[in-house]
């Protein structure tokens, strides 16, 4: 309940802000775009990651206005970077199962696409595990229209306990993640024969590929072999601050 409290404060005071980790286009490492991971800022404690509150904002039924908070800090800066750089630079935003799954969500991403003036590509979801899945009619559904705008969907963390062949097939997502426990064996022969696999599944299905939690060079290059088309990992950058995120920006092109 305190806990709960303090959400409730930190949202009120829009306690929180998102760090940018770079998507490299695997053949070439040129950057295609960014994941945006939030950081609670809580006075006292520092920065607080999420695994320590999206599940009680989940739990409490905060999520969507924490969601709805988050969504809009990414469109802001996809449009302080167009503005900066005279480039859309997709941002991917993690969307919990409940958020994805209310019936208003497509209606508020458009919203927000017509308040920065952008186009759809400009912002893809990552849907994140657990209960989508739960109802996968109501799933296909939401993520369905949300395509009809442009905008993509990913199947995040692929490989892990809760997703399935069966989501693959059932989900009109455009991107399958690769969980990075699938990566980090890599290249041992065995993992590497599972990357594989699940690329040639997800070529023949017409998904792109993403591989994430990349840490070193041998773990690069047999994903790449696998088939994986972008990569993303401490490899080529952390999770980077709003400033550290612009610098990569002003140095690719
Ligand atoms: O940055 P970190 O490694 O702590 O992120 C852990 C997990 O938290 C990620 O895998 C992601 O699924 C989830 N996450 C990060 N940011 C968000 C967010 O803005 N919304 C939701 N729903 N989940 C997030
Ligand atoms: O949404 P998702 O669950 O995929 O969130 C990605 C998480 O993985 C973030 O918490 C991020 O901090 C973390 N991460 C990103 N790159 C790496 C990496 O190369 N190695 C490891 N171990 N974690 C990573
Ligand atoms: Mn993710
Ligand atoms: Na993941």
């Amino acid at each position: 309940l305190a806990q709960e409290q303090a959400l409730r404060t930190a949202i009120v005071q829009r306690q929180f802000s998102l760090h940018y980790q770079p998507k490299v286009e695997a053949w070439s490492g040129r950057l295609i775009g960014f994941e945006a991971l939030a950081r609670w800022q809580r006075p006292g404690f520092g920065p607080v990651g999420p695994g320590e509150f999206i599940a009680t904002a989940e739990r409490t039924g905060l999520i969507g206005e924490l969601g709805e908070m988050l969504l809009r800090l990414a469109f802001e800066q996809v449009k302080v970077w167009r503005d900066a750089f005279d480039r859309v630079v997709p941002v991917a935003v993690n969307v919990s199962p409940l958020q994805m799954l209310d019936g208003e969500f497509p209606r508020l991403v458009t919203r927000m696409l017509d308040e920065h003036g952008l186009p759809p590509q400009a912002i893809t979801l990552e849907l994140t595990e657990s209960a989508a899945v739960a109802n996968l009619d109501l799933a296909r559904d939401q993520i369905l229209q949300l395509r009809r705008l442009g905008v993509e969907v990913a199947l995040d963390d692929f490989g892990t306990g809760f997703s399935s062949l069966n989501m693959l097939r059932s989900l009109p997502v455009h991107t399958v993640k690769i969980d990075r426990g699938l990566i980090e064996p890599l290249p041992a022969p065995d993992a590497l024969a599972v990357v594989r696999a699940i690329c040639q599944l997800a070529t023949a299905l017409d998904l792109q590929v993403i591989a994430e939690g990349v840490e070193n060079e041998a773990q690069a290059d047999a994903a790449r072999q696998a088939g994986c088309q972008v990569l993303q990992g401490e490899l080529f950058a952390q999770p980077l601050t709003l400033g550290e995120a612009g610098d990569w920006l002003s140095e690719s092109v």
